[in-house]
């Protein structure tokens, strides 16, 4: 027997080199599953990840960050814009580095996308302890700030061997890499290990595919599906993001052609039957339309595809009220296909449809059913016409209406640019008006609706797809909580079109603050007033008069040092 070959590398050469080497494959479609690795060096990853990105710098490129919670959300960003074949590894030092990925972790984790987390750890030798930002704690040693990854991570692991990264990282890769567990992996380095050298096996190091699977469905349940819909009069189908990631847009429109069901989307899901088609009725639920909304309210049988149905999809459980309405979830998530009492259908969106598209061959919904949602459809298209053009300004008024904003930019964009946006009132409002016309046209984190995720989720999306225009719509309350990306995509010479709405605070709290009798308290950016002592001072900012257009808030930054106004 001869021993197998090996190569003698620190831990952090290892895995670095071993993330090189790892790729994805769906439908014969292979590519490398790292775009690369964004990192903010510290004293517990300079030494170690630090000094393998740089000797391994041709192999996986290293990108310089601003924040550790905004690379996550570029990370992320990054893999949603990919359909979850590709991703970006994350590296922070230790404490606070660390702990400031935490935010991005969760919001990854809860919108099931893979991003793969490398926070640097106290020494595992422990002689030193406590080092510069350790945390301590007088019950065990074994503890450290990053066992907070723990509940939000799909994968958590600690490295303290050199040789346990043998077994680490095919689970991380596996867990990466699958459609129903993905997630945040977080692999917690501490920093002297990074930098101890073993002798690992070259093998290794060798290319590897992970190929993602099409799960089919259980068949005597496709059988059971198709016998609810044959039964049913008005069904509704919900598009959710599992639609996209499976890349089963095309089936999707295929079988709602084919039977003449109506589509509503979630915020993950809009896109999914892109604009216009006959059967896209727009968003559902509580930030939805109303066309979406009174057919989810009359539907019997609800099509749930790839949607974790959060309570704004179902109105807080209140969209769906039809006496006896039954629930068909395709999801490649057990959890999320058992919601809703749903009769489950285990399986990858796109093989899932189709399967059921065959075996319903020949039904189709009533000429009563068409004309209903045609003629919802039609009132819809017209409400959206009428909130989002200039008409319906005012003379007076001195600001342009959040509504109208969308509607430009609806106008201007081409139909592949992709608009980006997480959190307050814009969300709700581009779920109703927007018209997605491409399948990744609409990139919203709403599963989180984390503010500050937008500019730097925009940098990602772009990252991911340098051929399409990247335009960020970002309150001025998320803006001002995490906006310093830009200067990373200047480094990178990477433009993104930022349209930021300022209405002086935050809006979409005032209002629902407003509604349960608070007045808006604390939601409004004024000075303190030295007379009341409260928050009710001037604006701090200048309102600027814009009656002259929207174009004025829109600048682009042009992945040079200078800024064009356009
Ligand atoms: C990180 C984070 N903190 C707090 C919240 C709660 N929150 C949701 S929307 C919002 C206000 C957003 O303000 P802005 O971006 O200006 O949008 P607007 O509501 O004015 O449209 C807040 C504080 C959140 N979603 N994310
Ligand atoms: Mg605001």
């Amino acid at each position: 027997m001869t021993a197998c070959p090996t190569v003698r590398l620190t831990m952090a050469q290892a895995l670095v080199r071993f993330l090189s080497q790892q790729r994805t494959a769906r439908d014969g479609r292979e590519q490398a599953l790292f775009g690369g690795v964004f990192g903010i060096f510290g004293h517990g990853n300079v030494g170690g990840i630090g000094q393998a990105l740089q000797e391994h710098r041709a192999a996986l490129r290293y990108y310089l960050a601003r924040n550790e919670q905004a690379m996550v959300h570029t990370a992320a960003a990054y893999a949603k814009m990919h359909n979850r074949l590709r991703t970006f590894a994350c590296t922070s030092s230790i404490g606070p580095g660390a702990t400031n990925m935490i935010t991005g972790a969760a919001g990854a984790t809860i919108n099931r996308v893979p991003v793969l987390l490398l926070p640097g750890d106290i020494f595992a030798g422990r002689r030193p302890a406590p080092v510069l930002q350790q945390l301590e704690s007088p019950h065990s040693q074994d503890v450290s700030v990053n066992d907070c990854f723990k509940p939000i991570s799909r994968y958590w692991d600690r490295i303290t061997r050199p040789e346990q990264i043998l077994t680490a990282l095919p689970e991380a890769m596996r867990v990466l890499t699958s459609p129903a567990e993905t997630g945040a992996v977080t692999l917690a380095l501490p920093q002297d290990v990074q930098a101890e050298a073993y002798d690992y096996p070259a093998a290794l190091f060798e290319p590897r595919v992970w190929t993602i699977p099409r799960a089919r469905a259980d068949r005597d349940r496709l059988r059971e599906a198709a016998q609810l819909m044959r039964a049913s009069r008005t069904p509704l189908v919900v598009a959710g993001g599992g639609v996209i990631y499976s890349e089963a847009t095309g089936a999707l429109r295929a079988f709602v052609d084919a039977t003449g069901i109506p589509v509503a989307e979630t915020q993950a899901g809009k896109g999914a039957l892109p604009d216009p088609h006959p059967l896209a009725v727009g968003g559902v639920g509580a930030t939805g339309t109303r066309a979406a909304n009174l057919l989810a309210r009359d539907a019997d049988l609800v099509i749930v595809i790839g949607s974790r149905l959060s309570d704004f999809t179902t109105a807080s459980k209140t969209a769906f009220q039809r006496e006896g309405v039954r629930f068909l979830a395709i999801n490649v998530a057990e959890l999320d296909a058992f919601k809703q009492a749903a009769l489950p259908l285990v399986g990858d969106a796109r093989a899932t449809i189709e399967e059921l598209t065959e075996l319903v061959a020949g039904y189709r919904v009533g000429a009563d059913y068409t004309s209903a949602i045609a003629a919802l459809q039609a009132d819809w298209r017209a409400e959206v016409d009428r909130v989002t053009t200039q008409s319906a300004v005012s003379n007076q008024q001195s600001a342009i209406p959040q509504a109208q904003v969308i509607g430009a930019l609806q106008e201007a964009l081409a139909p592949t640019d992709v608009i980006v946006c997480a959190a307050g009132s814009l969300p709700g409002d581009l779920h109703k008006l927007w018209r997605a016309r491409d399948p990744k046209g609409y990139h919203l984190e709403y599963g989180y609706s984390c503010m500050g995720y937008e500019i730097a989720g925009g940098l990602g999306v772009k990252m991911a797809a340098p051929e399409r225009g990247v335009y960020v719509l970002v309150g001025d309350g998320s803006y001002l909580m995490m906006a310093q990306e830009i200067v990373t995509a200047v480094q990178e010479r990477i433009a993104i079109t930022i349209v930021l709405l300022d209405n002086h605070g935050f809006a979409s709290i005032g209002g629902l603050s407003e509604s349960v009798g608070s007045g808006g308290f604390g939601t409004r950016y004024r000075f303190r007033n030295a007379k009341t002592g409260r928050l009710d001072g001037k604006r701090p900012l200048y309102v600027r008069h814009c009656r002259d257009g929207y174009a004025k808030y829109i600048c682009r930054y042009i992945g040079r040092a200078d800024i064009k106004r356009k």
